[in-house]
């Protein structure tokens, strides 16, 4: 058996001294940035550490290569590798998440979501709509066929989960795309509980009758279940697309089951292979047989030309995932994200919801008499790398916010347990109860500027560096 550890690290060593003799700046980064990593805790929840073995395939010729259109179905030649990569894809990903259909192509997860609106278009709208024009061949269509066609498509509605209670962007926020593209409405979370209510969605959804119903989130600390959610968009005709970028990990590690996993509930859903599915970065889409079709048009419709070297590399990742230990794995994501919260509630920080039942967590730092930006500024002094957020209707927007996400994926990769998630806690409210809020310019309070207490960043590095230490990042890589 091969030293993989030796391997990786000549490989990378070798490869950092061919790029450092084209640009040597780049290769300096490329080592700060593993330096960087490695030392610091690594908190936000969509990100992760991938496998040498998928980082390394990435590097490779197939990025030369154009193969517009599908696996046999190309308008380049010379495509017969890359419909082997990405047929190998798409196999583990339909075996691994026992989807009817998937489609590996989408560059990130808002190009998977936009491939997915147009899949559903094309199958609920213009289909019916040639079918009813008596024309099977759109390149017949006359100009005034178009315009009508135009407004059927332009006038569609789509209903999903807030910005602020958690959702994303593409799920319909106004300034968005997807706010542009659809007559949008939004459905929140309760104000008291911050937890999703059902039947203010199913209400929402009578009355609006949306075309399609988006469920999925990035920033909502709980499972759904979409079985419901499925009910309701059965009750108003809606196709229900179900976004799991963030917990793809969790649905195929198989912490997520029955009601809570979206496969079997959703007509399409869409994800990224790079939080806690721990792949490269990149999209996916699986489908309903029924929808296989229109989805697998994405390319040339909606996406430039596939990146068949991050296919290759979606291909390993989703063969790790299949393994035993990434069930192992999966489930410690979320068991750390249990300990994160009680250590917080602990400490008496205040959480979106009252804790976590996912792999994220949401502190409310406005206890602290701080903003997220301001958060996020001194928690990356102290060498600990969050993201801000908003909270439910968040007085300060969604550029200062009033909330810090944290998420367990990479740290747990690295094998923190328990005990180091308590101790994270911690440290996160240690730097927060020394952090003030400072002033602007003209002396008024400030929401971006802060003044974190002498000595608190170097105190917080060396307690963070002792638990680094004990589970260091690719430990067997090392660069010459
Ligand atoms: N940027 C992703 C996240 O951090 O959740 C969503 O687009």
């Amino acid at each position: 058996m091969a030293d993989i550890d030796a391997l990786t690290s000549s490989a990378y060593s070798q490869a950092l001294e061919v790029i450092a003799s084209v640009e040597p700046r780049i290769a300096e980064a490329t080592r700060q940035e593993l330096s960087d990593q490695r030392g610091s805790l690594k908190l936000i929840a969509s990100e992760n550490y991938a496998s040498p073995a998928v980082l390394l395939t990435m590097g490779t010729w197939f990025s030369d290569k154009y193969a517009e259109g599908t696996v046999g179905h190309r308008f380049y030649a010379g495509c017969q590798n890359v419909d082997t990569v990405e047929a190998l894809a798409a196999e583990h990903a339909r075996e691994l998440f026992g989807a009817e259909y998937a489609y590996a192509q989408p560059h990130s997860g808002i190009d998977a979501n936009l491939v997915a609106f147009w899949s559903i278009l094309a199958h609920r709208v213009e289909g019916p709509w040639l079918e009813k024009a008596g024309s099977k061949n759109i390149n017949e269509l006359t100009d005034a066929d178009w315009e009508s066609l135009r407004h059927e498509l332009g006038n569609q509605r789509l209903l999903g989960m807030s910005l602020d209670a958690g959702g994303h962007l593409t799920h319909g926020f106004r300034p968005n795309i997807s706010g542009k593209m659809f007559h949008q409405q939004q459905y929140g979370t309760d104000p008291e509980t911050g937890l999703l209510d059902y039947d203010v969605v199913a209400a929402k959804a009578r009355e609006f009758k949306p075309l399609i119903l988006v469920a999925g989130y990035s920033a909502y600390p709980r499972r759904v279940n979409f079985a419901k959610m499925r009910e309701i968009a059965d009750e108003v005709g809606a196709t229900l697309m179900v976004d799991m970028a963030h917990f793809a990990g969790l649905v195929a590690g198989k912490v997520f089951t029955g009601d809570e996993d979206p496969v079997p509930h959703a007509h399409v859903v869409t994800t990224t292979t790079h939080k806690s599915l721990r792949g490269p970065r990149g999209g996916m889409v699986l489908a309903t047989e029924e929808y296989a079709s229109s989805v697998d048009r994405g390319c040339p419709m909606v996406l430039g030309g596939p990146l068949s070297h991050v296919m290759a590399a979606k291909a390993v990742a989703l063969a790790e995932a299949r393994q035993p230990s990434f069930q192992t794995y999966a489930q410690q994501v979320a068991d750390n994200a249990k300990s994160l919260a009680e250590g917080f509630l602990k400490r008496d920080a205040r959480l979106v919801t009252g804790g976590t039942d996912n792999h994220l967590v949401l502190l409310d730092v406005s206890g602290f008499g701080l903003t997220g930006r301001q958060a996020e500024s001194a928690l990356l002094d102290a060498g600990i790398v969050t993201n801000r957020n908003s909270v439910p209707s968040d007085p300060n927007g969604a550029w200062y916010t009033s909330g810090i996400r944290l998420g367990t994926p990479a740290l747990t990769t690295r094998g923190f347990g328990h005990d180091e998630f308590d101790q994270v806690a911690e440290l996160i409210v240690h730097v927060l109860q020394h952090t003030q809020p400072g002033t602007t310019k003209a002396g008024g309070p400030s929401k971006a500027s802060y003044v974190l207490g002498d000595g608190i960043a170097d105190k917080v590095r060396d307690a963070s560096a002792e638990m680094l230490d004990k589970h260091p990042l690719y430990p067997g890589l090392v660069l010459s």
